[in-house]
């Protein structure tokens, strides 16, 4: 594989944790999180199953050995996997034209229209990334597993979103329970994320997100995971006067979808500086929602807070060579 070399002076600053200064070194971004592993956890849908818990561990693999550089290579999946796919393809379908926004259903229409996403057979990552990398330049990267929330966030700056093969691109949903995982997994990644990251707006913020990230300290990681949390997995706005997701956790699960839109949970309006300091639910449905007006306004929001936001330096992104690079005030 060719890896792009960039030399560059490393300071010795011992309070800047190290961050990823070029896209190629996302390599370097790939610190798992244990976190309801289906050999140990009975929350999982997949405990217990000896072939499950087998065809995870060999998309973990596959997803391990990627470097950047490299071709994707095709997953060949098996027929009780596309069944699952389409199970819940149709499922979703349904209640996206009353709870999805706007953008997604276009979104959706356009991937559709394009033949990248199809009910039949579950795509492969290579033609879903020349679609998105045509509306927004992100592009799908697969990774083994649950990420560090820092590993993960360093590689949105880079407008790259790394899924696991595991839990996101590649693997499915156990086929017992095709309605709900735990962990995000092929069909929260691909019906939930991709639509979502086709819109330059939600890429934007994505971006920035990832860009505040970088360098920044635990606390502040913490305050960015939960913003991303609360907007880009579990976000609503509202759409004449109805409220519809935009976050990919509620597109890509029905029966949260349902319930996030219902009048059963608490709906708040999205402040950043509020919303980055609220504790969340990982292990069931949220109890509280925030909702934006739409996501240029969200993007808005969380530019004036990224304008707060200390750090010692500020960061340029360079979209031609994919690098940042560091600006520091004397
Ligand atoms: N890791 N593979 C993977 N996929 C995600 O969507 C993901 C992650 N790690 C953390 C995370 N998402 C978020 O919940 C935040 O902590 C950023
Ligand atoms: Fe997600």
């Amino acid at each position: 594989s060719i890896t792009a070399v960039r030399m560059y002076k490393t300071r010795q600053d011992p309070e800047v944790p190290w961050f990823p200064r070029h896209v190629s070194e996302i390599d370097k971004c790939s610190h798992c999180i244990t976190k309801y592993e289906p050999t140990i956890d009975p929350r999982h849908p997949g405990f217990g199953d000896e072939v499950y818990i087998a065809r995870r561990e060999e998309l973990n693999r596959l997803a391990a050995n990627f470097r950047y550089g490299d071709q994707l290579a095709d997953v060949q999946y098996t027929e009780a996997e596309h069944d699952t796919w389409r199970q819940v393809f149709d499922k979703l379908e349904h209640l996206h034209v009353t709870l999805a926004c706007s953008t997604y259903r276009r979104n959706l229409a356009m991937l559709l229209e394009e033949g990248v996403l199809t009910r039949e057979r579950i795509p492969q990552l290579r033609s879903i990334n020349a679609f998105l990398e045509r509306r927004t330049g992100f592009i799908l990267r697969p990774c083994s597993g649950l990420l560090s929330a820092r590993d993960f966030l360093a590689s949105l700056a880079f407008r790259v979103f790394q899924g696991s093969y595991e839990n996101t691109t590649q693997y499915l949903r156990h086929h017992t329970k095709p309605h709900h995982s735990p962990e995000p997994d092929l069909i929260h990644e691909l019906l939930g994320h991709v639509p979502m990251f086709a819109d330059p707006a939600l890429a934007q913020m994505s971006q920035d997100i990832g860009l505040m990230s970088l360098g920044a300290s635990d606390e502040q990681i913490e305050r960015l995971a939960t913003v991303y949390w609360f907007i880009v997995e579990f976000g609503l706005c509202r759409e004449e006067g109805q409220l519809r997701a935009i976050g990919a956790g509620l597109l890509s699960a029905f029966g949260e979808l349902q319930h996030a839109c219902s009048d059963v949970p608490e709906h708040r309006e999205f402040i950043p500086t509020e919303t980055a300091l609220q504790k969340y639910e990982d292990d069931d449905y949220q109890p509280l929602y925030y909702v934006a007006d739409g996501i240029e306004e969200a993007l808005g929001k969380l530019r004036e807070y990224a304008g707060k936001f200390e750090r010692p330096f500020s960061l340029i992104y360079d979209p031609y060579t994919r690098s940042v690079t560091e600006v520091r005030s004397v």
